[in-house]
């Protein structure tokens, strides 16, 4: 029984038509919930607010963001402007503010779903992936000197607390044990190279690991791990690594289970203080960007994320289980899964089968 402070922020790109199939969704879920509902805030911020103010969102955007219950994210990125301006000016500064610590990215073959890679059926993988979310390689610590010139020199630093390397490292472990499963967790780090941040990753890794004494571990390379995960993508249960090197292994976790278009994230501040986040994985696709190509199925999947996050899991389960049944059965599905049904249809046959499973 609740009504939620829901911030929108569609973006760019596909953004927007992604977000209205969740926003779809939700709206079909609540409708059929009794005392759920949401109040959405849409916030216009992304690329044609820079084009028109020169900034990705107004001054005090994260002040406006902050009294939400939970923001839904669509993509961020434009053509014509530095993917640093876009990234750096809206979705960064998002998840530092809010403390957005913790990022979760589910990557599961379901049925329906062929992988491209052969052999695997669905249910052979099914992982999880940890990232950091809130600093690492993406803290925006460096500097650029006599650019231009000959002595041009640029520093780009890693920042790795201990703070943060537990946080994210002790969320893995935890979810392991709610998991069940493999009980297994992977952490992936390039300690033989980073000889400093990673090894310290490594030893805070195996520090956390001994108060887990019945979950499995196992310490990557990233390189090694990017392997792995396209040639035995069924031994991987969760992985945790810092905030670039989880960034592209889920995209390839992602390919790996289907499409970017199932890949949902969560954003998590871990103390409740601020508005955890919810978003595809994927970004602004420009190259399929007002076609209806775009598949809805990871910002639905993100929606299902958001309200098991704000405890309304009968709720999320409904919306799994919809989505689940619209891939399964392949009649609605976007060109990326093979079929050519729009954006609108894959959003509307879930809402149908929502429907269908009240009936
Ligand atoms: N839906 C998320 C989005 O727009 N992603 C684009 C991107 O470049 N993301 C980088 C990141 O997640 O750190």
């Amino acid at each position: 029984m609740a009504e939620y402070n829901l911030a929108v922020i569609a973006g760019d790109g596909i953004g927007p038509e992604v977000i209205a199939e969740g926003r779809k969704v939700l709206d079909a879920v609540a409708a059929q919930t009794d005392g759920l509902s949401f109040r959405a805030v849409e916030y216009p911020w992304g690329s044609d607010y820079y084009r028109e103010t020169g900034r990705m969102m107004p001054e005090d955007g994260l002040d406006q963001l902050s009294s939400s219950d939970a923001v839904l994210f669509g993509a961020v990125g434009d053509p014509n402007i530095p993917d640093h301006v876009t990234l750096q000016g809206l979705l960064l500064p998002m998840r530092r503010a809010f403390d957005q610590a913790i990022c979760v990215r589910p990557a599961v073959l379901f049925p329906g779903v062929e992988s491209p890679i052969a052999g695997k059926a669905a249910g052979d993988v099914d992982m999880v992936i940890f990232r950091e979310n809130t600093e690492g390689e993406y803290a925006p610590v460096g500097g650029r000197l006599y650019a231009g010139t000959a002595h041009e020199t640029v520093i780009q630093s890693g920042v790795f607390t201990r703070r943060g390397t537990e946080r994210i490292i002790r969320a893995a472990f935890e979810h392991s044990v709610r998991r069940g499963g493999k009980n297994k967790v992977t952490s992936v780090t390039k300690s033989n190279a980073q000889a400093f941040s990673m090894v310290f990753w490594d030893e805070v890794f195996e520090d956390v690991a001994t108060e887990y004494p019945q979950v499995q571990t196992e310490s990557l390379l990233v390189d090694r791990a990017a392997m792995d995960l396209v040639r035995w993508p069924e031994d991987f249960d969760v992985i945790v690594a810092s905030n670039l090197f989880a960034d592209i292994l889920s995209d390839i976790a992602a390919v790996v289970t289907g499409s970017m278009g199932l890949a949902p994230s969560a954003n998590i501040n871990p103390e409740g203080t601020f508005p955890s986040m919810f978003e595809p994985v994927h970004g602004a696709a420009f190259d399929i960007t007002g076609k209806s190509l775009a598949n809805p199925l990871a910002t639905i999947f993100a929606v299902a994320m958001m309200l098991d996050h704000l405890g309304e899991t009968e709720a999320a389960d409904r919306v799994n289980a919809a989505a689940l049944q619209t891939l399964n059965e392949r009649q609605v599905v976007t060109g990326d899964l093979g079929g050519s049904a729009s954006t609108q249809q894959v959003g509307d046959e879930v809402v149908r089968l929502l429907g269908s499973a009240v009936d």
